[in-house]
């Protein structure tokens, strides 16, 4: 069977059609709806073509019409027709947004203008969960970057993004109670770069931004371990740091000094933090700051961290793990960790989970996962050696790290968040792709590393696994084809030998 590849939509739609011609548009082309989704649209539209499109409220006729219909689609979905005029109708908000997306990949200059190419799409997404995540301690991404992220991951219909906020390099949110983090701790970065912080108008700006584009945002704040940075704050709230044998040989390696108790730390080694696990005063600096991030923070999460505390004896993470979780529902948030923390026999019930080990799980990894499960929560997939955006593309890349894998675009599309771990599938809410930032200098750098292969993610967490061309080679003729969009939105993709590039 030869593939349909006609279609340049990513992420692929539940169902296509695809009708034989262009549906012209021109300034005259009017849009017709009352949702936030049109202007979003004509905007889009304008500029990638330069035609800007008149817009119209509901009751006149028009040539693009866009509504909400609960009963069209499942949350989330939509219908799109396209033929001698356009009909987009949501399930809801989100949907009639994510309608617009594919309508924008559609658009395609021919000799007699632009017009959007004909179809007919019913579409609703495979996962509730479809995340990125942006490390912004290791180095800084100012709100202005976070929102063209936003831009950029929402129209790929990510709808989640995880803001990794502290760690052993910086802490990058304002929290009244304890100024001095701050104040103190957030104006470098690795390798000497500027750091930075959000003040917390900063951060209901990124949440609005991103709640406009149908994004909720989670915050982490990572603890016990990546804690170096509270101890350059408030010294009394931690260890000294613990000089363990692949801090100390990765540090040679990349000529990075060791961390010194209460100086900034600006080389990229792991595990060498940990706040104070036996004094009261920690868990009062862990509940203000849980409650002041909950008091910003719309959304239903509130990620704790808990990954790689190699400074920290098993018995007192464990401690540590369950008085945090117990904090977050206490403070009336849903809190999410890192797959570690599920070694600690008593977490909070209904936990979510964040795996990061490989497609192959090593060691303890798998059971710690399913032991979120086993507690009544849920687990989010991010597989190391597939979903990380901060690997090397190849070993020549000149950004990014290796230790789970070089993963180019292919190995990046090809692996399945049900197969992992042996849970049932109805406990995988979905996946998550990270980006770390310590060797991402630049917002530049960022893209190059996430683009394209969030691509590839956001395919396996919206597209339903049976349909034929969700496979690769459909997959890269239709990813080649995002080229111009991308390029129209200035978003700077890495251009993958793989991908045939149109
Ligand atoms: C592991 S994955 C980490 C991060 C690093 C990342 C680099 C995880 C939960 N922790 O601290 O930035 O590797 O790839």
């Amino acid at each position: 069977m030869v593939l349909p590849h006609s279609m340049p939509l990513v992420p692929l739609p539940a169902s296509v059609v695809s009708g034989e011609g262009r549906m012209p548009i021109s300034d005259s082309t009017r849009v017709i709806g009352d949702s936030p989704s049109t202007a979003h649209l004509i905007d889009a539209v304008a500029r990638r073509t330069g035609i800007r499109l008149s817009h119209a409220t509901a009751t006149a006729t028009g040539d693009v019409v866009m509504r909400v219909d609960p009963a069209s689609a499942a949350p989330e979905g939509y219908t799109l027709s396209i033929a001698d005029a356009v009909e987009i109708v949501g399930g809801d908000e989100a949907g009639l947004f994510y309608g617009v997306q594919t309508l924008l990949q559609l658009l395609r200059e021919g000799d007699d203008g632009w017009g959007i190419l004909q179809a007919e799409i019913a579409d609703a997404p495979r996962f509730e969960r479809r995340g990125v995540m942006l490390d912004v301690t290791r180095h800084f991404f100012g709100v202005d970057e976070v929102k063209k992220f936003i831009d950029s991951t929402s129209a790929l219909k990510f709808n989640h993004l995880h803001l990794h906020l502290t760690d052993d390099q910086g802490w990058r949110i304002h929290i009244d109670s304890w100024p001095k983090l701050t104040e103190l701790a957030s104006s470098t970065a690795s390798l000497g770069d500027r750091g930075g912080f959000y003040t917390k108008d900063d951060y209901r700006e990124i949440v609005a931004y991103a709640s406009q584009h149908h994004m909720i945002v989670i915050p982490e704040i990572d603890l016990p371990g990546h804690t170096h940075a509270i101890g350059v704050a408030y010294p009394d709230l931690v260890e000294a740091p613990v000089m363990n044998d692949s801090l100390i040989a990765e540090s040679a390696r990349l000529g990075q000094p060791l961390p010194v108790a209460g100086e900034p730390y600006l080389g990229w080694g792991v595990g060498h933090s940990s706040v104070r696990i036996h004094e009261e005063r920690t868990y009062e600096f862990v509940r203000d700051v849980v409650r002041e991030l909950a008091e910003i923070t719309p959304g239903p999460y509130i990620h704790i961290g808990g990954d790689e505390s190699l400074g920290t004896p098993q018995a007192d993470f464990d401690l540590f793990v369950e008085r945090a979780t117990a904090i977050v529902f206490e403070e009336g948030k849903i809190p999410l960790a890192w797959h570690e923390v599920g070694a600690a026999k008593d977490i909070a019930e209904g936990t979510v989970g964040q795996y990061w080990g490989k497609t192959t799980p090593e060691g303890t990894h798998a059971a710690e996962a399913a032991h979120f499960v086993e507690r009544g929560g849920a687990l989010i997939m991010s597989a190391a050696d597939a979903a990380y955006l901060d690997m090397k593309y190849t070993a020549e890349f000149p950004l990014g790290l290796t230790w789970a894998a070089i993963i180019d675009v292919r190995s990046a599309y090809e692996w399945e968040p049900t197969q992992v771990l042996d849970v049932p599938d109805s406990a995988i809410l979905g996946i998550e792709a990270p980006l770390w930032s310590e060797t991402t200098r630049t917002f530049s750098d960022v893209e190059q590393l996430v683009f394209p292969r969030a691509a590839a993610q956001a395919e396996i967490a919206w597209s339903p696994r049976s349909a034929p061309e969700r496979e690769w080679e459909s997959f890269r003729v239709r990813l080649g084809s995002m080229a111009p969009l991308w390029k129209a939105e200035h978003v700077d993709f890495h251009p993958a030998e793989e991908i045939p590039w149109s």
